[in-house]
């Protein structure tokens, strides 16, 4: 059970609910909001739109560039209790290359997630929709570290296994799906784009169908591992995730609405997990069973 990067922000959390927060970390993994080389302000407001059923948003990869990340932000990750996957974005193959380096010969990080897919950034240029681009993104920075790299995949390309296929030929270890799929809202008066991006990403229960269906395909034309999300919300939705190929799932957006969410679904997929295989749940006998033995 992961994150879904950018979703949880784990510095914050331990500043408001203290080191509770480690001894209930909700996550087995955790992934960081992605980092880009320079400092980023991240697009202007309003960042968030709520759909009937999602959010649409327009964050704009706001963060303090490599070097900040490496000085301020990685300590406080190194001492959440799980391995830290550490999420970035290259706008350029240089600024990509010095990514992977920079973050990949720091032993607190466990692993690298590509970000090929984000959604909003002023080119509108989506490296990850195009399985050359991706490709070449994995060939580039695999001789840079021996650390796993997780290629996050965009739903917005028309075929996503076709992408998955080329990061797996390239050298990744895994990718994760889906990112949010492109969307748009207008301003109830002025009838002008609400976010301060223009358009933005739409995620949560409104997407569900349509990551697992990716999901699904994906997982049929790769042979490394696929990290499931979109919309879950339950372990049954999990559950699905699970069916349909995905090696491990991560929550997202219930997240927002749940900062304990990814313990909650994890809970009710061990316990569907093993009524399927038929075995009880209650790990302690009943108190009866306990007095006699
Ligand atoms: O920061 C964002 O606006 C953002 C990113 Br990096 C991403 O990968 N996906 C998304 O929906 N928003």
């Amino acid at each position: 059970m992961l994150n879904g990067s950018g979703t949880f922000d784990a510095i914050a959390a331990r500043r408001t609910f203290g080191d509770e927060v480690l001894e209930r970390f909700p996550f087995d993994a955790f992934v960081s909001k992605t980092i880009t080389l320079a400092p980023r302000q991240g697009n202007p407001p309003p960042r968030l739109w709520e759909t009937p059923a999602g959010l649409i948003n327009s964050i704009g990869l706001p963060n303090k560039g490599l070097e900040g990340f490496l000085s301020t932000d990685l300590p406080e990750l190194a001492e959440l209790p799980v391995p830290l996957v550490v999420s970035v974005m290259g706008f350029s193959h240089d600024e990509l290359a010095q990514l992977v380096a920079g973050v990949g010969e720091r032993d607190e990080v466990a692993m690298i997630e590509l970000n090929v897919s984000c959604p909003n950034v002023e080119t509108g240029l989506v490296m990850g929709a195009d399985p050359a681009e991706a490709a070449r993104a994995v060939e580039l920075t695999r001789p840079l570290t021996e650390k796993p790299l997780i290629v996050k995949l965009t739903p917005n390309a028309s075929e996503p296994q076709a992408v998955a296929a080329a990061a797996e030929a390239a050298g990744a270890e895994a990718v994760s799906l889906i990112n949010t799929l492109k969307g748009m809202a207008l301003h109830p008066r002025t009838r002008s784009p609400w976010l301060g991006g223009g358009s933005g990403g739409v995620s949560g229960p409104a997407v569900r169908a349509i990551a697992l269906e990716q999901v699904y395909t994906v997982a049929r034309a790769v042979e490394i591992a696929v990290i499931g999300m979109g919309g879950i919300q339950t372990g049954r939705h999990a559950a699905d995730f699970i069916e349909a190929g995905a090696r491990a799932i991560a929550v997202g957006t219930e997240s927002f609405r749940d900062p304990a969410a990814g313990t909650r679904i994890a809970d009710e997929l061990a316990v569907i997990s093993a009524s399927e295989r038929g075995i009880s749940e209650s790990p302690t006998p009943p108190a009866g069973a306990r007095a006699q033995t």
